[in-house]
C-alpha cells in the first residue's frame, strides 16, 4: 500500500467520523461509501438512507466542525436523473430518482450543495454515469457478462443468463472518471459537474463484444431470463459532460470497445492463474 494507511469507519456513527478527522486533519476528503445497487436498494430502504443519505450529513457536519477547509467530494449518480425529462442529462436537469438508492443520493447531494451556499465549504457532487474495470463487483452486468465469458471460453461454465439485453448504459473506464473527480476537486469555485461518455450501448453489444473477445459467439451462450429483469429500468441515461469539458479540460479516454477488452482480458487471466 505504499504511504497509504486504512482506518475504518461507519457513516452511521459521528463519533468515529470526528475522530478520523480530527487525527487525520485531511486536506481531500472523496466520499464515495455507501452501497451501490441501485436494483438491491429495494430491499434494504432504511439501511440505504441511512448510508447513502443520512451518512453524507453526518460527515458534512464532521467536516464543517473539524476541517473546515478541506475540499469535499460527494459521489453522486446518474440514477439521481431517474426517468428523465431530457437527453442527454447535465448539471442542470431536473432529478427525478426511481428507486431508495437514488433517493438516498439526492438526500446526498442537496445537502452537499447546500453546505456548499451555507458555511462556504469546497464542498461539490460529481454526478457520474456507469463506470466499470476489472475491478467491478459482478453482481453488476458488466462484470458479470466478462467472468462467465472467461469461464464459458476456459469450460468452466456452459451459459450466462441476464436480464433485459436492451437496456442501455453510458458505460466508461472507472480510470478516467476516477481523474475526473480529482480535477474537480482542484477547480476553484467549488461547482457540481455531470462525467459520462456521452455514448450509450446496450447490454447485447456488450456481450457481443465480450465474446468476440474470446472468439465466441454470444448467441451461443446467453439466455435472457425474466428473473433478472428490472420492473423499473430508467430510460435513455446518457451524459452531456460538455461543462466538464469546458471548465475541467477533461473527457473520457478509453472507448467502450477498450474498456470491453480489457475487463475481459483481466477476467481470462485471473481464471488462468487459479
Ligand atoms: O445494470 C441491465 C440492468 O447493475 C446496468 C452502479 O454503479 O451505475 C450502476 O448501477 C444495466 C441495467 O448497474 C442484467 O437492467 C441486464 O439496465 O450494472 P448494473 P446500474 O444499476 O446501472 C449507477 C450509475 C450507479 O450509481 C450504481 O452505483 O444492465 N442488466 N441484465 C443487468 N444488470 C445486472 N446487474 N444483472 C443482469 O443480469
Amino acid at each position: 500500500l505504499g504511504d497509504m494507511s486504512i482506518i475504518k469507519g461507519d457513516l452511521r456513527e459521528s463519533e468515529g467520523l470526528l475522530a478520523c478527522l480530527e487525527e487525520h486533519q485531511p486536506d481531500e476528503i472523496y466520499n464515495l461509501a455507501g452501497p451501490s445497487s441501485p436494483a438491491a436498494s429495494w430491499d434494504e430502504v432504511a439501511m440505504v438512507g441511512d448510508i447513502a443519505g443520512l451518512g453524507v450529513g453526518r460527515l458534512l457536519d464532521a467536516v464543517r466542525n473539524v476541517t473546515p477547509k478541506a475540499r469535499f467530494y460527494q459521489a453522486s449518480s446518474s440514477e439521481l436523473f431517474g426517468n428523465p425529462v431530457e437527453v442527454p442529462q447535465r448539471e442542470t436537469t431536473p432529478f427525478q430518482p426511481r428507486n431508495p438508492y437514488g433517493i438516498s443520493k439526492l438526500y446526498a447531494h442537496w445537502l452537499t450543495v447546500r453546505y456548499r451556499e451555507r458555511y462556504g465549504i469546497h464542498a461539490l457532487s460529481g454526478i457520474l454515469f456507469n463506470h466499470e474495470s476489472p475491478r467491478r463487483g459482478d453482481i453488476f452486468v458488466t462484470r458479470k457478462i466478462t467472468r462467465r465469458a472467461a469461464e464459458i471460453k476456459l469450460g468452466l461454465a456452459a451459459e450466462l443468463r441476464l436480464g433485459n439485453l436492451d437496456a442501455r448504459r453510458d458505460w466508461g473506464y472507472a480510470g478516467d472518471y476516477v481523474l475526473a473527480m480529482w480535477l474537480m476537486l482542484q477547480h476553484q469555485p467549488a461547482d457540481d459537474f455531470v462525467i459520462g461518455t456521452g455514448v450509450t450501448h446496450s447490454v447485447r453489444e456488450f456481450c457481443e463484444l465480450a465474446f468476440a473477445r474470446l472468439d465466441l459467439d454470444y448467441r451461443d451462450y446467453v439466455v435472457q431470463d425474466e428473473a433478472y429483469f428490472r420492473p423499473v429500468e430508467p430510460a435513455q441515461l446518457v451524459a452531456d459532460s460538455s461543462k466538464a469539458q469546458r471548465v475541467l479540460g477533461w473527457q473520457a479516454e478509453v472507448s467502450f470497445s477498450e474498456l470491453v477488452y480489457r475487463m475481459v482480458d483481466v477476467d481470462l487471466k485471473l481464471l488462468q492463474n487459479v
